[in-house]
């Protein structure tokens, strides 16, 4: 399978670098990184070991794969649906945060999934991308159901001995994962501490409140989505990467733009629609964005 990966950062490379293992692999990224790939391949360390020859492109203009994979931040997806629009595709596969994928199905003619991905990646050089910590790739339709297209792709990842899964719920999955997101990014850039923050102590009410509201806000879109199913993954993701650094707060210490109107503005917004309230998810996302403009500010 010839498999393009958009947004080669650290998730997008480990993704691309573990599927460049069995099948033809182009990354489109940004340089230093993408020259280093060009020059002396991809080093993958960590929890998987690897050297891989993927493709490596800045910019991915008029490009043709089986699948496109995207793994840009939520941010850049509108201009990433531009450039996806001038290649060829059978299938587009989302692995980004927050809810993209209806944009990605206005902007384009090809189909598209969405998927999650619990691998841990950190683009440690350029050229070098470690996994911090072994997980899954999750695909299904953006309705629902059995997919033969989302089959075929979990195959690939399987093919390259990655572990993918195949999910027949994937709209509970979506709000799952934004519940999640809302738990852990924002609680854990505020306060300045790692994932496990959010298990115990002030960081961890804040984080349960914000998946709680997220969880009321999908059951007001028809989907079955439980507190105590949203609380249990935020549970297991935030014991999963006790250690890791949330990219929110990663954003935010380096002063770089963050996932806030992915996660904290779809939240209010769906919410508002609903004529349901979310004052926290409203907090957190006011203070991101006030810590946001402060950094760039200062
Ligand atoms: O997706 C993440 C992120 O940091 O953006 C989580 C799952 C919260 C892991 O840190």
């Amino acid at each position: 399978m010839h498999v393009l990966v958009f947004g080669a950062g650290s998730l997008g490379s480990l993704v691309g670098g573990l599927l460049a293992r069995a099948h033809e692999v182009t990354l489109v990224g940004r340089d230093p990184h993408m020259r280093r790939v060009r020059e002396d391949g991809l080093a993958i360390e960590g929890a998987i070991e690897a050297h891989v020859r993927p493709r490596a492109l800045t910019d991915g203009t008029g490009e043709r794969a089986d699948v496109a994979i995207l793994t840009t931040k939520a941010y850049d997806t509108d201009a990433a649906a531009r450039v996806l629009s001038t290649g060829e595709y059978d299938t587009v596969l989302s692995l980004q945060n927050g809810l993209t994928e209806e944009r990605l199905v206005a902007a384009l003619s090809t189909r598209v999934l969405a998927g999650t991905a619990t691998y841990g990646a950190r683009l440690r050089d350029p050229g070098t991308v470690e996994c911090t910590g072994t997980g899954e790739v999750t695909i299904g339709s953006l309705s629902g159901g059995i997919d033969p297209d989302a089959e075929r792709i979990a195959e690939a990842f399987r093919s390259a001995g990655m572990r993918a899964a195949l999910a027949e719920d994937m709209p509970r999955r979506r709000f799952e994962k934004l519940a999640v997101n809302a738990g852990i990014n924002g609680p854990t850039a505020l306060a300045d501490v790692d994932n496990a923050a959010v298990l115990a102590g002030p960081a961890g009410d804040v984080g349960c409140a914000a998946a709680r509201e997220v969880a009321r806000v999908a059951r007001a879109e028809g989907i079955d989505l439980s507190n105590a199913d949203a609380l249990r993954a935020l549970e297991r993701v935030a014991e999963a990467t006790a250690r890791n650094h949330s990219s929110m707060r990663r954003d935010l210490a380096n002063g770089r733009r963050t996932e806030v109107e992915a996660i904290y503005g779809a939240v209010v917004d769906r919410a508002a629609a609903h004529d349901v309230d979310v004052p926290v998810c409203r907090t957190i996302g006011d203070l991101i964005r006030a810590a946001e403009s402060d950094g760039r500010d200062g």
